[in-house]
């Protein structure tokens, strides 16, 4: 399927895997219709696609959190943009990594709001119109995190676990539509997110890659792009990703300073 001039609404598009797959979508020569909190960022990230081959870009600074945002954000598109072929739910975190029985509330509030309701408050707002026309693709950003569950980080991979549910029911709300739903999901993958996740600790968040080669936000964007070209008739429902040195979200490979080498789990991210 060609992408050239389709209009791609991606969230989260400020950073990491977003903004990489603004710019993969950007060389497709997409519209793309970026959203994140930081406006700075976004401006950014456009500039960059425009350079890159997009047909146009529209920015729209926008908490997914806030469900009467999203709803109004959407709903108060330009005509031009309103008609949007397919949709990136990708604007996520994780905060903390410790047990759950001494967790901090707001650091869950904060995970479950944003990947798991803001996921929901935008595919309620978009996917109406896609039944209308009976033409779409939504792609949602799970995680190995959400298959298999690791010690310390048992909320994170709760919403993950929620995002693979609700990525398969709405795959079957939509049948008998020609509107398609996958859900991408990666293992590490060396962005802003364990920046996020230590609170801007910037050691600690560099530690997590440490001794294995992550994957980059591009990595993820070239299987992104790959599931939404697929012919119309074909709907790729999951893409599981890693690096070569992560079997799952608890087994990894690490080369150690000594020139030795380890396998260590994930109460070492
Ligand atoms: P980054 O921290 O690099 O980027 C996260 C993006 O989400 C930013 O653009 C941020 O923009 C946006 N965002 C966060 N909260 C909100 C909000 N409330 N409203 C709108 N936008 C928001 O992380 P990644 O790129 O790594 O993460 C992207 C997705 O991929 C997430 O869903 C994550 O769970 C998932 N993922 C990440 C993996 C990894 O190892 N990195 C592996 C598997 C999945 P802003 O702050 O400007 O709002
Ligand atoms: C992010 C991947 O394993 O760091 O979903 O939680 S992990």
């Amino acid at each position: 399927m060609k992408l050239t001039g389709k209009i791609v609404c991606i969230t989260g598009a400020s950073a990491g895997i977003g903004e990489a797959t603004a710019h993969a979508f950007a060389a497709e020569g997409a519209r793309l219709l970026l959203a994140a909190r930081r406006a700075d960022r976004l401006a950014a990230t456009a500039e960059a696609c425009l350079a890159r081959g997009a047909a146009a870009v529209h920015t729209v600074a926008l908490d997914v959190r806030q469900a009467e945002a999203v709803r109004a954000a959407v709903e108060a598109l330009p005509a031009e943009w309103q008609a949007i072929d397919i949709l990136v739910n990708n604007a996520g975190l994780s905060r903390g990594l410790e047990k759950l029985y001494t967790g901090s509330l707001e650091d869950w509030d904060e995970m479950i709001d944003t990947n798991v309701k803001g996921l929901l408050y935008m595919t309620r707002a978009v996917v109406p119109g896609m039944v209308e026309r009976n033409s779409g693709h939504v792609v949602n950003l799970g995680s190995t995190a959400g298959e298999v569950t690791y010690p310390n980080g048992a909320v994170y991979c709760a919403t993950k676990a929620a995002e693979k549910a609700i990525n398969d029911g709405l795959r079957q709300d939509l049948l008998g539509t020609a509107v398609r739903v996958t859900s991408i999901n990666p293992g590490m993958v060396e962005t802003e997110f364990s920046q996020v996740r230590f609170h801007g600790d910037q050691e600690r968040a560099a530690k997590v890659y440490q001794g294995l080669q992550p994957l980059t936000g591009a990595d993820v964007a070239d299987a992104i792009v790959w599931a939404v070209s697929r012919p119309a008739h074909v709907n790729i429902a999951h893409v599981l990703l890693t690096p070569v040195a992560q079997a799952n979200s608890l087994l990894f490979h690490r080369e150690t300073a000594g020139g030795q080498s380890g396998s260590g789990q994930a109460g070492s991210r």
